[in-house]
């Protein structure tokens, strides 16, 4: 269950009637991943209110689960235990995930450059890796491709290319596919704008951009999305300018994403993949080659993975009490992006009976009479 909860009095009678009033709040959010618009412009101050997710500084000898923590890209069982591999602009130190009504963003922030590259043949992955469905017998798991620590149910990717220190593609991925035949089979249901979601492998897996535009694509995609088109795309290829987007800060050293949900395409009944209201595992990684790098290798960092980020459809509520101009009434209000959620008081918080308050559903004020009596709010996603 998702809800705010807003522990408080309300008013009492007598101090109301001394003009003395007595208010006291605690909002807090639980599980509750609410609406927070980013704008991709390399000025991090929208991400203030969203939370931090820390992954260790890498060094000789700095182990995360066990695994060196900037490491080889060598290895693909579950179990092996890659190597050490300086390379500071690889070195995730933190991440950040956040959506509003129609997009996914993310934010890196690593110990040197990211994406930096040699000219002549850099290349830097910055990837955001999703369990679009919450179900581990889909997708593939990290190991495969060489990301420790592992885990699994990975179905689609969000992720930037940089090649000869260059952005390159801002792109998707789906890993749905085992073997060449069923790539075959999932790349010919995409060019119709359809991602089914399967088992899958790191192996074999399509990329493409998505363009706004009928016409800018090689695949002009059928109605409801006749207004776009994709163009597959891989490594090292040429750029192209789809509407996955990503800025730097001036050091390099962060970046923020933007990856709006209708480049996740659809399922075969027309649903859009990723959608407010669904329930996603995130994996973070950074992933470069070594020309530039002390260790002269290739490398990579994964973070621990987000699990369970609920896609909610409201904003946070910042539930409010005030005293109401109507006499010995006190008003209960919250912002205008949570209209929809239900507002719920209890008299005590000692075996709670939450009672749905009439009418909250339909709006984002609502009057209450004071009374003497304790009482708590809550506001709940339907
Ligand atoms: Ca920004
Ligand atoms: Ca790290
Ligand atoms: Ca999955």
């Amino acid at each position: 269950m998702r809800y705010y909860q807003l522990m408080t009095q309300r008013c009492r009678r007598g101090l109301l009637q001394t003009g003395l009033i007595w208010l006291a709040g605690l909002a807090f959010p639980l599980s509750a991943e609410p609406i927070h618009h980013i704008t991709i412009d390399g000025d991090f101050s929208d991400w203030a209110g969203v939370p931090s997710h820390y992954d260790p500084v890498a060094g000789p000898g700095v182990l995360h689960h066990g695994i060196p923590d900037t490491h080889d890209t060598d290895h693909k069982l579950p179990g092996d235990i890659p190597a050490y591999v300086a390379h500071p602009d690889v070195d995730l130190v933190e991440f950040k995930f956040t959506h509003d009504q129609s997009n996914l963003y993310a934010y890196f922030r690593a110990t040197g450059v990211i994406g930096r590259g040699s000219p002549e043949k850099g290349r830097y992955y910055v990837i955001v890796t999703l369990d679009v469905d919450n179900n581990e017998t889909t997708g593939y798991a990290l190991n495969e491709g060489g990301y420790y620590p592992t885990s699994s149910g990975y179905d689609m990717n969000m992720e930037v290319e940089y090649y000869r220190d260059q952005y390159n593609t801002g792109h998707y991925l789906n890993h749905g596919a085992r073997n060449q035949a069923e790539l075959d089979a999932a790349i010919q249901d995409q060019t119709n704008g359809i991602v089914r979601i399967l088992p899958g492998s790191y192996k074999y897996y399509s990329q493409w951009v998505w363009f706004d535009s009928s016409s800018e694509g090689d695949f002009h995609l059928p109605p409801p999305d006749a207004d776009s088109s994709i163009t597959f795309v891989a490594d090292k290829g040429p750029v192209y300018q789809g509407i996955i987007h990503i800025a730097h800060s001036a050091d390099g050293h962060e970046v923020e994403m933007v990856a709006p949900f209708r480049g996740f395409m659809r399922d075969a009944s027309g649903e859009p993949i990723v959608k407010l209201g669904k329930t996603l595992k995130l994996s973070f990684s950074l992933e470069a080659s070594g020309e530039l790098a002390p260790g002269g290798e290739w490398a990579s960092d994964t973070g621990d993975p987000i699990v369970g980020y609920y896609l909610s459809p409201f904003t946070k509520p910042n539930l409010q009490i005030a005293p109401s101009l109507q006499d010995h009434h006190v008003v209960l209000s919250w912002d205008s992006g949570a209209r929809g959620m239900v507002l719920k008081q209890t008299l005590t918080l000692t075996d709670p009976d939450w009672q749905v308050v009439n009418g909250s559903q339909i709006t984002n004020r609502i009057e209450l009479p004071a009374t003497a009596a304790s009482a708590f709010f809550r506001l709940e996603e339907p």
